[in-house]
């Protein structure tokens, strides 16, 4: 048997013992495995379209203008910590290069930009010194958005923490948190007046549970206590600078980006639903229940115990703070195919990041050079399901989904047509979440450009725009010509690749 793990309230028995085909109806939910693709499907007049990268994947300039380390420069400098012994260093140059970019954003028909903001390159110690030449970078970059039409969507924290505060404690010391608060009001008071539309944090699962749990990520740790205190302290610090942001402004547009999952298990074991129950709770309910609804969810802080010992008193007030709109990151369904019933929950904790695995006979043997499953279903059921989980949930943006195929460019052109019909597949999931009543107000495919993919380097491409890494000659795939057609058409038409 097949089934999505729920959200709370929702009983996943029986509610899908199979894949779908065909599109339709499985169970009273909106199911789309095979989308009728030359269909032409239009978006809500409005409707937002963009690309997203963050600072440390696509900057560079690591130590032009004054930038202050972070965690990612220090854990991609120590051996054996990202493949190939990448690092950030230069990246896509795009410190040196924005114009271009931008220029080039505005070529593809861009009609908004998500970004973010290096923390150490405005505040090169996290806190105190402010550095004057890395908040005239993001107003330049910001002006020069706004000059070509492109409406700028800055993120505060996509993981690259300044080394300073890491050696303090980072997120693990509660007073990182005012130290963030403090943060976004500087950008808010830098660049509150051209920019509306922020959000504080980028994925704080993976900061908290990658950097933290498995080891994966900078800063690099395997603490589990200390994966639990980063996740609770980087909510407050969300609803702390939600906060001191709209001290200094009233009039800006506040959201944070979440990358929620369906936890769909294919085991037969009855004995394992408790546990996958957990893995949702940590994945998806924990982030929700606090900030829609003001707590966090009961059978985790129960499994959690004295792991959870950094929650004080109102600290769940300062998190649930009402947004303007949350972000939402989709790549693909967490199939989960057996675990270990002998974890405690710091072992099934550490082992959570990697039982992700696929099911054996569906569409979800197609795999994305990240061996990522490809379930654009799960994006419908999910976007349904928060919306019907959580009543007071703002309008939605989707602020990431794409895929990494390393397809090469030939002759000046790079077709890639797997990554066509990945997004095709993604928007109508995203059309039928709207049919479906939920209000989504924008895409952000990821990613504008290739660009350093972490602790996996510059092997995995996501971009619409293919980079050579040893020249940085950009060049746009099909994809993001295809792009530029959905935006003109504000939707999907028939289907065409190549260069208009
Ligand atoms: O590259 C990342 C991004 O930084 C956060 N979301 C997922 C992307 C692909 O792994």
């Amino acid at each position: 048997m097949l089934y999505p793990l729920s959200y709370e309230g929702w009983s996943p028995a029986g509610y899908r013992s199979g894949h779908c085909s065909g599109g339709g109806l499985v169970d009273g939910r909106v199911c789309n495995t095979e989308p009728a693709m030359n269909e032409q499907l239009e978006f809500p007049t409005g409707f937002l379209w963009g690309a997203a990268t963050a600072s440390y994947q696509i900057e560079g300039g690591a130590r032009d203008g004054g930038r202050g380390e972070s965690v990612w420069d220090v854990f991609s400098h120590t051996e054996g910590k990202v493949a190939h012994g990448h690092n950030g260093d230069v990246a896509c140059d795009h410190y040196h290069r924005f114009d271009d970019d931008i220029a080039m954003m505005a070529d593809l028909g861009l009609q908004t930009y998500r970004f973010s903001i290096s923390w150490s390159r405005v505040l090169p110690e996290g806190r105190g010194r402010v550095n004057r030449e890395g908040v005239d970078f993001y107003q330049r970059l910001v002006d020069q958005l706004l000059a070509h039409g492109i409406v700028p969507c800055p993120t505060l924290f996509h993981w690259d923490l300044p080394q300073g505060l890491e050696e303090i404690g980072g997120f693990r010391n509660r007073d990182t948190v005012s130290w963030f608060g403090d943060y976004a009001a500087l950008m808010a008071r830098e660049l509150g007046d051209r920019v509306h539309m922020w959000s504080t944090f980028n994925e704080p699962w993976c900061y908290a549970y990658l950097g933290h749990a498995a080891g994966v990520h900078a800063p690099g740790l395997t603490d589990p206590h200390a994966a639990v205190t980063v996740a609770h302290h980087e909510l407050l610090a969300h609803g702390l600078a939600v906060q001191t942001m709209r001290a200094e402004r009233d009039d800006l547009r506040l959201g944070i980006v979440i990358n929620p999952s369906n936890i769909v298990s294919e085991t037969t074991r009855p004995a394992d639903d408790g546990q996958i129950r957990l893995i949702d709770a940590i994945h998806n309910r924990w982030w929700f229940d606090a900030i829609f609804r003001g707590h966090y969810p009961a059978d985790l802080l129960d499994s959690y115990g004295p792991l959870a010992d950094a929650i004080q008193p109102g600290d769940l007030d300062t998190i649930s703070q009402p947004l303007d709109w949350l972000g939402i990151n989709y790549y693909f369904d967490i199939i989960v195919r057996g675990l270990d019933h002998d974890d405690d929950a710091t072992r099934r904790m550490l082992a959570y990041p990697t039982v992700h695995g696929v099911t054996e006979a569906d569409e979800a043997e197609i795999h994305t050079d990240m061996g990522w499953p490809i379930t654009p279903d799960g994006l419908t059921e999910l976007l349904v399901r928060l919306r019907d989980d959580y009543p007071d949930l703002p309008p939605i943006h989707i602020t990431e989904n794409g895929c990494a195929y390393d397809d090469p460019v030939i002759g000046g052109r790079c077709s890639d047509p797997r990554r066509i019909d990945y997004l095709d597949r993604h928007l109508r999931a995203i059309k039928d979440a709207i049919d479906a009543g939920v209000d989504i107000r924008g895409y952000y495919q990821w990613s504008l450009m290739d660009n350093f993919e972490w602790a996996l380097g510059y092997d995995k491409r996501f971009g619409l725009v293919h980079i050579d890494f040893d020249t940085l000659v950009r060049t746009p795939r099909d994809s993001a010509y295809w792009y530029r057609d959905v935006i003109r058409h504000n939707g999907l038409v028939e289907r065409r690749t190549g260069a208009q």
